[in-house]
Formats: C-alpha cells, sequence, structure tokens
C-alpha cells in the first residue's frame, strides 16, 4: 500500500461517504506524487512552487464548496476539509494557496459579487488560470481589522483607491486581489483590484523563517482607479471579511489535522527504527507517552471537525464554533510538531523529514487567520457575552 494511511484510532472512516473517502484519497496521491517529493527544496529555496497550480485545480482544491457552473467542485463540508487536511499533510504553505484562492478570493466573488463578477472571475480562478489574494490586514492593523485606513472615494466614474496592505498570502504573482477599504462614510468595502492597474504594487516580504514555500507580500495602492464594476455589491461592513474567514478558519482546522498527521505518523516510524540502548526509542515509556498522547490529540481534533463540518453541512456552525476548532487544532498540531521533532534527536533538525518545516510553518498558521489569542477571546464572549477585545 503505497498511500499514507492516516491515524484512525475511532474508525472515523466510517462516519464518511464513498464520495468522502474519494474525494480525500484523490488529494492523498496527488500530494504524495507532486507535493511530497519537491516541498521541502521549495521550502529551503524560499519558492512558491508554480509547478503544483494546475494539480491543485484539478483535485477540486480552488472551490471545492464553489457550484459547479461557477467551475468549483460542488462538493461538501467535510469534502472540503478532508482536501485540506491532505494539502497541509504535505506543506502548510500550499494549503494555504488553496485556502486563499477558495475561501478568501472565490467566496467572497461568489457571496457578495453579482453575476457578471462571478461568471467573470469564478471559472478562472476554479482552474488556476487566474490566482488571488485576499487584502484585509494593514502595517497598524492586524487583530483589529476594523480600524483600517485603507480607503476609497468616489470619483463619479470610478473609485480612487489609497492606502497599503500588509502579510498578504500569494500577493506578489496574484493576478487579483480582494481588498477591503472604508468609503467616504467609514464603510468596509470589497472589492476586486487587478494586476496591471496603475499605481498598484506587490512587493515581496523576505526573510521568513516559515511557510517559506509561499509568497507573502504587501498591497499598495497609490490613486489607484478602481472601476465601479469591481466592487462587490451585495455585502459590506466588518463581517462581510470576517464572513470569509469563517470559511478559511474551518479548512485551517481540519490542515492542521494534516500537519499532525504527518509529524506523529513520521515520529511513530522513526522511534520503531531507532536503536539506542539496544532497544527502539519507541520501547521506552517516555517516548511512548509523546506518541500516546500525539494520538489522543489528533483523535480528538478529528471529533472536533467532524462534528463542525457536519453542522456546516447544515449551515448550523457559529464563527465562535468555528473559532474553537481553529484554535484548538492548531496548537495541537504545533504541540505535536515540537514533541515529534524531539523523537527523531538531532535528525529531528533535518530536512530529511519534514517534522521541523511543519513546525515553522505552524508558527504562522497560529497567527494567521486570527491569532491564538483572539480566538481564546471570540469564545470568551460568545460564552460569556462580553467582548474582551477593546
Ligand atoms: P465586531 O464588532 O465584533 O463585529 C463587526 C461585525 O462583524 C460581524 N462578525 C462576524 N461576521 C461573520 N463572521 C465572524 N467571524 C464575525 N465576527 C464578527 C459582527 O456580527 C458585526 O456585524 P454587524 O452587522 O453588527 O456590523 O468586530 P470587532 O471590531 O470587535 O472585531 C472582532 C474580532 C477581533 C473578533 C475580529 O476583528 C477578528 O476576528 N480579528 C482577527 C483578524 C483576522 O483574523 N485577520 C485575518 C486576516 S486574513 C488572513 O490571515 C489570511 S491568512 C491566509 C492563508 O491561509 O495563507
Ligand atoms: P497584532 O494584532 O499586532 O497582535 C500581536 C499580539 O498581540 C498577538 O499575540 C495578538 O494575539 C495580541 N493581541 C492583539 N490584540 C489583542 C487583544 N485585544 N487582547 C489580547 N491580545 C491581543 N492577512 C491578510 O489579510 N491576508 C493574508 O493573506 C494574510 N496572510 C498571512 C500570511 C502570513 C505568513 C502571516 C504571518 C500573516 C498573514 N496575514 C494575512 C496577516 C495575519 O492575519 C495577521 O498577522 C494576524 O491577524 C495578526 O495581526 P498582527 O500580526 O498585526 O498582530
Amino acid at each position: 500500500q503505497d498511500l499514507f494511511q492516516a491515524p484512525d484510532y475511532y474508525q472515523l472512516d466510517e462516519l464518511l461517504t464513498e464520495e468522502h473517502i474519494l474525494v480525500r484519497d484523490a488529494a492523498r496521491e496527488w500530494v504524495k506524487k507532486e507535493v511530497s517529493p519537491i516541498i521541502e527544496q521549495a521550502a529551503q529555496d524560499a519558492k512558491f512552487p508554480t509547478s503544483i497550480v494546475s494539480g491543485l485545480a484539478e483535485i477540486g482544491a480552488f472551490g471545492p464548496y464553489i457550484p459547479e457552473e461557477y467551475g468549483g467542485a460542488g462538493l461538501d463540508q467535510i469534502s472540503y476539509g478532508l482536501i485540506m487536511q491532505e494539502i497541509e499533510r504535505g506543506d502548510s504553505g500550499v494549503r494555504s494557496t488553496a485556502s486563499v484562492q477558495s475561501s478568501l478570493v472565490m467566496y467572497p466573488i461568489w457571496k457578495y459579487g453579482n453575476e457578471e463578477q462571478r461568471k467573470k472571475y469564478l471559472p478562472k480562478l476554479a482552474s488556476g488560470e487566474f490566482l488571488g489574494c485576499f487584502g484585509l490586514t494593514e502595517p497598524d492593523h492586524g487583530s483589529n481589522p476594523g480600524g483600517m485606513v485603507t480607503n476609497i472615494k468616489d470619483m463619479g466614474d470610478y473609485y480612487l483607491l489609497n492606502g497599503a496592505k500588509m502579510w498578504i498570502s500569494n500577493a506578489p504573482f496574484a493576478d487579483i486581489a480582494v481588498v477591503w477599504a472604508k468609503n467616504e462614510d467609514g464603510r468596509i468595502k470589497g472589492l476586486i483590484v487587478e494586476r496591471g492597474m496603475e499605481g498598484f504594487s506587490t512587493p515581496e516580504t523576505h526573510n521568513k523563517w516559515s511557510l517559506r514555500a509561499s509568497s507573502t507580500g504587501e498591497l499598495i495602492f497609490d490613486n489607484v482607479k478602481i472601476p465601479k464594476e469591481n466592487i462587490l455589491p451585495n455585502k459590506d461592513g466588518l463581517g462581510a471579511p470576517l464572513g470569509c474567514l469563517d470559511s478559511a478558519r474551518y479548512g485551517i482546522a481540519w490542515g492542521a489535522i494534516g500537519a499532525a498527521m504527518d509529524c506523529y505518523d513520521t515520529a511513530l516510524r522513526y522511534a520503531k527504527e531507532r536503536i539506542q540502548f539496544g532497544k527502539p526509542i519507541a520501547s521506552f515509556q517516555l517516548q511512548q507517552k509523546k506518541l500516546a498522547e500525539m494520538i489522543t490529540e489528533i483523535t480528538k481534533a478529528q471529533l472536533l471537525t467532524w462534528r463542525l463540518g457536519t453542522l456546516k453541512n447544515d449551515g448550523r456552525a457559529t464563527a465562535a464554533q468555528i473559532s474553537m476548532a481553529k484554535r484548538n487544532n492548531v496548537e495541537m498540531a504545533l504541540k505535536i510538531a515540537r514533541e515529534a521533532r524531539q523523537v527523531l534527536g538531532a535528525m529531528g533538525i533535518t530536512g530529511e523529514y519534514s517534522i521541523m518545516r511543519h513546525m515553522m510553518n505552524l508558527e504562522s498558521v497560529i497567527t494567521y487567520e486570527g491569532t491564538h489569542d483572539i480566538h481564546l477571546l471570540i469564545t470568551g464572549m460568545d460564552i460569556t457575552g462580553i467582548p474582551a477585545f477593546k
């Protein structure tokens, strides 16, 4: 059996449909063939591997739940989650590209755009002909996006866009950017900015120790003329970008399980093979404790996301439930990566194994899409009714 055998301690596969398993296994096979062999070098070189774009489109990772009439895969939320899990087992940076394209670019165009915008952009984004990025965070407004200063001014025939976004995944090569900016009334609007518009530039952010195979950059708007037809008409206010984040955070909750599975699997194999003091290190209680706790935490995270997926399929998952899963599962994966690295001793720090790359990647994942602290405060607000952010 060539395919990775994912931990399934509680026989969760029995809860999946035939379609879920087909979709997951196709993604798993693609990751094994196209991502795993090249990803370590891409991360070492800090280069986004463009060779994977068409494959991501083929496995349905660009718009898994977007209807087929717009080029999406028309799948349910569990299939979406399973695709993210398999991709992130390869690399969080590759999953980032899929998350941004699906939930932060295609989702707002589908949900908040008009029919012309949907027809113009969605099929090209689904096929990977276009890559998109999502500009919410600014240099002075990260956790508090409502304070943004990027703005649009109504000039009659068009809007004039000024400001800057920072830490934007895929910015350096994106064909389009979904950007959030305030109008003269201070109301947040979503707009589609296209590469080539005068005054729009996307400098790359260098020297990252994390998500090295994903390209990150700024979006700079210097009197960019935005045609009025590029405004997303159907929702505005901070709830519009936050609604996109709900979908991306849900995918990350699944994705983190994939990274954790890969670290656990690597550590378990290594522990069984590595001999010290005349025995495999897996026979020592301290190593068994690490491995036993890993599989326990992975199993709990799987149960959390599966249930969240069923709620999401029914349209009943709340933003706070999604926050809890994102926060729990990313921390779980990061802790497992740190423990798994220790199981490998010195070998754990090399690129011969994927663990250190996962660990470094997860330092971004625990910060982006709402930091670990912010998600805790969202849970706190949900159970007390009192927002402690401000
Ligand atoms: P607040 O006053 O609570 O809410 C403003 C309006 O938004 C609504 N809302 C939501 N709607 C949908 N989903 C959610 N999760 C929502 N949370 C709030 C809310 O109902 C309200 O609507 P209305 O109609 O009453 O106006 O907002 P606040 O300013 O107090 O902020 C709340 C807070 C801190 C939770 C929020 O700002 C937040 O989540 N901050 C974190 C920012 C963040 O996550 N940024 C991510 C940037 S994108 C990214 O990281 C991409 S990484 C890409 C990759 O995968 O590579
Ligand atoms: P800050 O908001 O300055 O927070 C710093 C620290 O203070 C954190 O620990 C935080 O938890 C804490 N803190 C803040 N406010 C409070 C509070 N009220 N109470 C308690 N603690 C608080 N953004 C996009 O828009 N699009 C993207 O594509 C994107 N991609 C990214 C890719 C990478 C690799 C990274 C690292 C980030 C990306 N981001 C993106 C930005 C990301 O969403 C922000 O970094 C994140 O929201 C946190 O903002 P900040 O970095 O400004 O931290």
